[in-house]
């Protein structure tokens, strides 16, 4: 050992902790794909994402959302949980890196060579918090508990000592050499030797972690049993509307080559929620219980909810809040549940209920008035959708459906209703989003079929089609404006129901040229959808939707 080395650096601590994490997180992949434990990273994102305040949060999700959009990626949400993924490693790769500069700040206290006890510490501590961090959040592990705890502290516990290891042997070895000494072989006595330096040990480091980690990460997809990192689990059988035509199959008008289904499948449907992987919930372990001042306190199973009540169905278009006007953050299916009302009455509510606190597991809650409920049939409990069970992404096995609402009313993988005298406010309200959430009519140009011209009334024409939106107060008139030109009335598809969009075409007498082509609408109350264009935060986005084109 050579004591009149200086102290390896906090700036090598940094990347020595950033280079150890990465096998950590391959372990856990491994971990995850294979025995079903936690993964760390996600759950770590998961966590702040709750805790963190609620305006920092909502300008990341903007940002990715507008970073996708400007990318023009193709399907918003599924591209958001990516780059979210993505940053979650990279937040975890910035603790690890966090860690091992202050790890080495410490040890640099005392020079030379350090025992272990500050790696195990350092491991068990952040060990036993993570663990309970994601004891809190993670939805997706079958594995039990305990298995869990001491398979994620006796993780970081290596990856503590692991530092130790590294410390200490950077402390034997000297400061980078000048380089034209590193690297050279050396003849001491008959053998051939290699200089060591702190540098290329640093890179050796580095290349042992990466191939660590390729190997860890390579084993954990070839291996997945049931791993707690849930793909998408799409239906595998026939779906209602693969066997049925929807109730305006014989509307007059059709949709413009190139407008989005009318009909959205089960695939296609967006997913926006708080979890980068959506809670996977047992039928079989699963209640909805309706609490607080009921005096018949219900403790309802599946097919309680199945077979008791007589069912719903119900065709609806879903926005999220956070659509931008245009955006693929919408969709329309066929959702089947049981009418909020008829369970709030069976549970019978006392008189002083004036607010229903809908609780789900992944710790989002949100808040319904009495009143609504009472006035309101179509609200309602949902557990089907397109005739199957909902899936694990969009709330299995119970959501709830509030027409005229943006989703941030409408929880997902719900498990209590407390019945109570007070209003609390929900979980994305608490940060800073509107309190009504009432959806933001806009109407959105999907195509310019320029290729696909028809002939009406002796006339070239393009078609023009989108759909318009209005929550539950439908569509009256849409209108199409090109340039500054005056507002043409396009002409409307009957919807497939009053709760989802309505698909419009426009068949427009084009001139050749470049052209700015805007569209508006009218609810069917006769009230115009705001034309000034404002942001998705707090309300939801408004104004007019436009396309420039060129002939
Ligand atoms: N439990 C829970 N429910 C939730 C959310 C959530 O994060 N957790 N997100 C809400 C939001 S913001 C939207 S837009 C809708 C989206 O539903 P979908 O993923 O089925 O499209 O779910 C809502 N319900
Ligand atoms: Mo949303």
């Amino acid at each position: 050992m050579n004591k009149s080395h200086p102290s390896p650096t906090v700036k090598q601590g940094a990347l020595v902790g950033l280079l150890l994490t990465t096998p950590l997180i391959a372990l856990f992949y491994l971990g995850a794909q294979v025995f079903s434990f936690p993964f760390i990273p996600f759950d770590v994102f998961d966590w702040l994402g709750r805790v963190l305040p609620g305006g920092l949060v909502t300008f990341g999700i903007d940002l990715i959302v507008s970073i996708i959009a400007g990318l023009n990626l193709e399907d918003t949400s599924r591209s958001a949980k990516t780059a979210e993924h993505i940053l979650a490693l990279l937040i975890l790769l910035a603790i690890g890196a966090a860690v091992g500069a202050a790890l080495f700040t410490w040890l640099r206290r005392e020079s030379g060579w350090q025992p272990e006890r500050p790696g195990w510490i350092t491991g068990i501590t952040i060990g036993v918090i993570v663990a309970l961090i994601s004891g809190g959040v993670n939805q997706t592990a079958a594995a039990g508990p305990v298995l869990s705890l001491i398979w994620i502290v006796g993780i970081f516990v290596l990856w503590g000592i692991a530092h130790l290891r590294v410390y200490n042997r950077l402390v034997e070895l000297p400061p980078p050499l000048h380089p034209s000494l590193a690297g050279i072989q050396q003849v001491d006595g008959s053998a051939q030797v290699e200089v060591m330096d702190r540098r290329r040990f640093i890179v050796r480091l580095g290349g042992s972690a990466a191939a660590f980690t390729v190997i860890g990460a390579g084993l954990g997809s070839v291996l997945r049993g049931s791993g707690s990192l849930g793909g998408d689990d799409l239906p595998q059988q026939p779906t209602w509307s693969s066997a049925n035509v929807l109730p305006n199959a014989d509307a007059a008008l059709m949709p413009v080559t190139g407008t989005r289904p009318e009909f959205t499948s089960i695939r296609n449907h967006y997913r926006i929620d708080i979890n980068s992987f959506p809670p996977v919930l047992r039928e079989d372990s699963w209640t909805l219980d309706i609490t607080g001042l009921a005096r018949n306190p219900l403790r309802l199973t599946l097919d309680d909810l199945k077979n008791n009540y007589e069912p719903l169905h119900q065709f609806i278009t879903l926005s999220c809040i956070s659509n931008p006007v245009g955006g693929d953050l919408i969709g329309t299916q066929r959702w089947t549940g049981v009418s909020l009302q008829r369970i709030l009455a069976d549970a019978e509510p006392a008189g002083q209920v004036t607010d229903l606190l809908i609780r789900s597991s992944d710790g989002f809650y949100e808040t319904l008035s009495r009143a609504l409920v009472e006035s309101d049939p179509r609200i309602m409990l949902c557990y089907a959708w397109d005739g199957l069970p909902l899936t694990t992404a969009h709330g299995f096995p119970l959501r709830l459906y509030i027409p005229d609402r943006y989703g941030m009313k409408q929880p997902k993988w719900i498990n209590e209703i407390e019945l109570a005298d007070h209003y609390e406010e929900g979980y994305w309200v608490r940060r800073g989003w509107d309190e009504l959430a009432q959806v933001k009519i806009t109407a959105v140009i999907d195509t310019i079929a320029v290729d696909n011209r028809v002939e009406v009334d002796g006339r070239s024409r393009i078609p023009i089609g989108g759909i318009a939106y209005g929550g539950a107060r439908g569509i009256q008139q849409v209108e199409v404006q090109i340039d500054q030109g005056d507002w043409q009335p396009a002409e409307l598809r009957t919807p497939i129901s009053d709760l989802t969009w309505v698909i419009w075409r426009y068949d427009w007498p084009f001139e050749p040229g470049d052209h700015l082509i805007s569209v508006r609408c009218t609810d069917g109350r006769g009230i115009a959808q705001i034309v000034s264009a404002s942001g998705e935060r707090p309300s939801g986005a408004t104004g007019l939707h436009r396309r420039r084109t060129h002939v």
